[in-house]
């Protein structure tokens, strides 16, 4: 069996058993895979997927892909432009007869929170101004995992990056992107998770039956860029969610409605801890500041929350 292909110099230092399989460069216990696959599952083969550079780029090896439908490649920014691009095409194969209505496909964005919440937010924009039929899928690793784990805009307050390595972490904050979108008025908007498979099946569901622009975010624990053994992205999935820092929610006509309040939430250090990334505030010694501000942050989000 040969060697593994892997592209970046990073991708050269995890270790073999963590690839999903040789020639691929994608590493084992990915919750963006996780998630793509189960929300691949529900939306079937008629799908043309319009991918941003990242890391599920590097799924398709060519020239092949594990896409059944169509597979698309593009810049980080322009993606919702591509999608843009193929709706228009399948529009003018229905209108002129090329296409029957029966066979037409959906056009879904996918890409990681790079592209989504920072280089591709002004093509996303402007796709949802103009009411673009289509589904943005982000999986959010809440960094640039596909170059280094790099801060992105989605990279929460104290975590390190490859770009954040002083003893607070990253002093930003993480963008809300679900309100940056809702404020578009979009078709559909929600969170999800793949270690909540239901709830994201409902929803998915949900968005297969709605016309216009959706979102569909999915936070993807990434024990290389977080740093965690692959065995444990289940139990950090779960644990976003049962400490309130990953609300499931979602949007429809102008409501915000959570589709699963944690009935008693755990402290926020049960979920930090587990992860490379958040080790500075527990060792040497704890920052009890830093600590109780993130404590406080989700909090104050929950308090506003009507059961
Ligand atoms: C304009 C531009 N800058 C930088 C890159 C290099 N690059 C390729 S993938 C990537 C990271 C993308 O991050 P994200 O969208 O979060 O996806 P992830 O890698 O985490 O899957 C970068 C910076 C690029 N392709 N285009
Ligand atoms: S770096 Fe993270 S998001 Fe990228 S393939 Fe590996 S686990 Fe998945
Ligand atoms: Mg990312």
């Amino acid at each position: 069996m040969s060697e593994p292909v892997t592209v970046y110099q990073r991708m050269k230092d995890i270790p073999a058993e963590h690839l999903l399989a040789p020639g691929t460069a994608m590493c084992a216990g990915c919750g963006g895979l996780q998630a793509l696959h189960e929300i691949h599952d529900i939306l079937g083969r008629d799908t043309v997927v319009v991918n941003a550079a990242g890391c599920m780029t590097l799924l398709a090896v060519y020239p092949y892909t594990p896409m059944p439908g169509s597979w698309l490649y593009t810049s980080m920014a322009s993606a919702p432009a591509g999608a843009q691009g193929v709706r228009d095409a399948l529009d003018i194969r229905i209108a002129k007869g090329r296409l029957r209505r029966e066979d037409d496909l959906r056009v879904v964005v996918l890409s990681g929170d790079g592209s989504a919440y920072g280089m591709g937010l002004s093509a996303s924009s402007a796709a949802i101004e103009r009411g673009l039929d289509f589904l943005y899928l982000c999986y959010d690793n809440e960094g640039y995992g596909n170059t280094g784990q790099q801060t992105s805009p989605a990279t929460p307050h104290g975590a390190q990056t490859a770009t954040s390595t002083g003893p607070v972490g990253h002093a930003g904050r993480k963008k809300d992107l679900f309100a940056i979108w809702a404020a578009h008025r979009p078709a559909y908007l929600a969170t999800v998770i793949g270690s909540e498979p239901l709830d994201l099946a409902r929803k998915i569901e949900k968005a297969k039956r709605v016309k216009g622009p959706k979102l569909i975010l999915a936070l993807s624990p990434c024990p290389t860029g977080w740093g965690f053994d692959p065995q444990h992205t289940v139990e950090i999935a779960r644990l976003a969610v049962r400490t309130g820092l990953w609300p499931l929610k979602e949007y429809e006509d102008g409501v915000i409605t959570h589709t699963k309040v944690p009935a008693e939430r755990a402290p926020v250090e049960e979920y930090l801890k587990l992860q490379g990334r958040f080790a500075h505030l527990f060792s040497p010694q704890r920052n009890e500041t830093l600590l109780a501000g993130i404590q406080n942050e989700v909090d104050r989000y929950w308090e506003g929350v009507k059961p």
